[in-house]
């Protein structure tokens, strides 16, 4: 862990060029990625921090289908907005790629070239579901159906995002197709696959063995669970237009699966911003004296600490990730971030929003990161935070300091004269902080870092107000000269650690203090504003926030509910069915006599009912709902003639009626009254 490295690699996840970033992204990649990248530079370490849109990918081609535009138009669209964004939100990329850049294609078909040449792959030929509508073979999100693990029933024919398995769509019970809604039919194709299962020893010493310690336990975990569970050969090519060409013979109508090209995006960006700079990329990447880091959320886990190391481990010439600090997800107000429904804070909009206000953002974020569990932004806390914190700690130390030096000495630093306890014991803590911030930031835990440095405001803060220099400049002037001399050494420090965090403040930080922006090295330092310097023109850091603008944002959010709900009608009635077809349906009320939660999933709950007929076991997708406590001795309705199925290896027998609304939101349908066990509902 303490080795030494001569460089650094910084990817943070491509996002996918559908949509625009918001704040999720921001909490859970790039501003970590961007406090990483900067705190580096400024210990004068050689960083390549990169960043880039994931173009590929059957999203984006179900949208461009629905607005009957190309996807280079989508890809085009978001790839600008994306990348803009960034930029003035202060992400400091050295280079911002994209997939559908043609030194991608080549780099990404290179890749797999050399793996095919080297027999890396299996050749598989095999049936796959087909839309004979649309002739299209149905690969991840053009099927969904039933998770065969959990039950929910909206999963994705590559992944279920209730549960978080991984899936191919063999693995869906009733699956159907995205494009059409009909029922596909079984069509033989030929693929690629990577035998991950070759490579599980070498992922066991890897992470397992070498990385328990230094990675984090939510990553960690994940790993050990997937390659505890036995891994299998994965298909890296799909039935698509859109996307890299397979490049070998006999792949007509074939291309890269994006997750088998997207991180190979990293390296395309890495040669891009190669040849813009003149600058070698090969070190970065195949040089063990550099550090590989991943920033990414907890969604990409399993391709950036499985899949795309065996890719790289079988391609041979490349480094693996030192590290993958993957964070959990943001939610906002309560609620999970949605872009169907237009649950987010857009980056693009809180810039023209709220101008000037990026440090703000930036802090919020960084101060409720979900590094270690989900986290909830609300624009109350937004404002709490820039109000309580930025403004009344950092700005206000930072301005009451310089002001005060500008009517006593006409802003020029003044001496320091003999120290007294309280000097000292100031200057002694100050030292202490870049050493505390580091070790933080070199652990990834940017929440800690982060109130570290608000630490060190903090101790301004106090340091001018236990010594009131306003009030005894008359009397000792002298004294004063001290103490706004140490005041302004701590405000210099923190033009330094805060750099990471508060890039935009710290700007302004520097005029006023008329100062070049420092490194690392020299924090702590008490001697980084020399006597008679002349300061620059004081000005406020940050502005408070009134209760009128987060109201107004709370609006907008409530007026998306609003929206949502309108856009939404009910789903369209079924198709017809005979009284017979009814009443073949034996519904009874029943009582739940014991309800526990099925371990290792997240919806599931194994209930034990009393039917009236019998007692029996029914597994049932209610667990985010409701707890054991809240249910037992519960009556409901139960349709008991349904053929048992095996959840998770416990057989099922009969379904517990629920309403459902749009947003997935479950209610018991229930007798109103008490009723005995086992009527039956007509
Ligand atoms: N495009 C981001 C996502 O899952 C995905 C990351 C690719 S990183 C190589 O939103
Ligand atoms: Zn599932």
């Amino acid at each position: 862990m303490n080795k030494k490295f001569k460089r650094y690699t910084i990817t943070s996840a491509l996002p996918y060029a559908n949509g625009p970033i918001h704040i999720g992204h921001l909490a859970g990649v790039y501003v970590p990625a961007d406090i990483y990248a900067r705190y580096l530079r400024s210990k004068g370490e050689d960083v390549l921090f990169i960043g880039g849109s994931d173009e590929h990918g059957v999203p984006i081609t179900i949208k461009a289908r629905k607005e009957g535009v190309s996807p280079q138009d989508i890809v085009d669209r978001y790839h600008n907005i994306i990348k803009k964004s960034f930029e003035e939100f202060g992400i400091s990329f050295d280079v911002y790629s994209r997939t559908s850049a043609p030194i991608h294609h080549e780099t990404a078909s290179t890749f797999f070239k050399k793996l095919y040449a080297d027999g890396k792959f299996i050749e598989k030929t095999n049936e796959q579901y087909y839309d004979e509508e649309t002739n299209t073979f149905l690969a991840d999100r053009y099927i969904t159906g039933t998770c065969p693990h959990c039950g929910y029933e909206k999963a994705y024919g590559d992944q279920c995002e209730s549960c978080g398995t991984s899936l191919s769509p063999l693995e869906l019970i009733n699956p159907k197709s995205a494009l059409s809604g009909n029922v596909p039919v079984l069509k033989e194709t030929k693929h690629w696959y990577l035998p991950l299962d070759q490579y599980e020893d070498f992922l066991k010493e890897w992470i397992l063995e070498g990385h328990k310690k230094d990675w984090k336990t939510n990553v960690y975990g994940q790993v050990k669970s997937w390659i505890d569970q036995g891994l299998k050969p994965r298909a890296v090519t799909r039935d698509l237009s859109w996307g890299v060409k397979v490049p070998v013979e006999d792949a007509e109508g074939k291309v890269l699966y994006v997750w088998f090209d997207a991180p190979i995006g990293y390296i395309s960006a890495s040669r891009e911003w190669s040849k813009r700079t003149g600058k070698e990329w090969e070190p970065y990447w195949k040089s063990d004296d550099s550090k590989l880091v991943h920033f990414i959320g907890k969604d990409n886990i399993v391709f950036h600490c499985i899949v795309f190391p065996v890719m790289l481990r079988a391609e041979g010439s490349y480094i693996l990730p030192d590290n993958v600090p993957a964070n959990e997800f943001l939610n906002l107000e309560n609620d999970k971030i949605s872009t169907s429904r237009n649950w987010a804070v857009w980056l693009h909009e809180y810039l023209s929003e709220f101008p000037g206000k990026q440090d703000v953002l930036r802090y919020v974020l960084t101060a409720n990161a979900p590094e270690t569990k989900d986290n909830d932004f609300t624009w109350r806390d937004f404002q709490a935070r820039n109000n309580n914190e930025l403004l009344a700690i950092f700005g206000n130390f930072v301005n009451r300091t310089l002001v005060l030096t500008k009517k006593y000495f006409d802003g020029k630093v003044p001496s320091r004269h003999e120290l007294q306890d309280i000097d000292k014991k100031t200057l002694d803590s100050l030292r202490t902080f870049p050493e505390k911030i580091a070790g933080s930031i070199d652990r990834y835990r940017f929440r800690e870092a982060l109130g570290e440095m608000m630490n060190l405001a903090r101790l301004g803060n106090k340091y001018l107000t236990d010594n009131e220099p306003w009030k005894i400049f008359k009397t000792d002037p002298e004294r004063v000269e001290t103490i706004l001399n140490i005041s302004l050494q701590i405000a210099a420090n923190l033009s330094i650690v805060a750099e990471p965090f508060l890039p935009f403040s710290v700007e302004k930080l520097l005029g006023m203090l008329n100062m070049k922006p420092l490194k690392w090295a020299v924090a702590g330092s008490a001697d980084l504003l020399q006597a008679n310097h002349q300061l620059g023109k004081p000005t406020f850091l940050f502005e408070k926030i009134e209760d009128a603008e987060v109201e107004k944002q709370v609006q907008k959010l409530l007026d998306t509910k609003k929206a949502n709900e309108a856009a939404a009608p009910a789903t369209p009635q079924k198709e017809e069915i005979t009284y017979d077809d009814f009443v073949k349906m034996d519904i009874r009320t029943g009582t739940i006599l014991e309800a526990e939660k099925v371990p290792k999933t997240k919806k599931l709950l194994k209930l034990k009912i009393d039917t009236g007929i019998d007692q029996r076991t029914v597994v049932s997708g209610i667990a985010e709902y409701f707890t054991s406590e809240q249910i037992v001795g519960k009556q409901v309705s139960i349709l008991v003639n349904l053929a048992p199925r095996k959840l998770r290896g416990i057989v099922s027998q009969g379904m517990i009626l629920m309403a459902e609304d749009k947003d997935g939101k479950l209610v018991f349908v229930a007798p109103e009254q008490p009723v005995s066990n086992g009527s039956e509902v007509k």
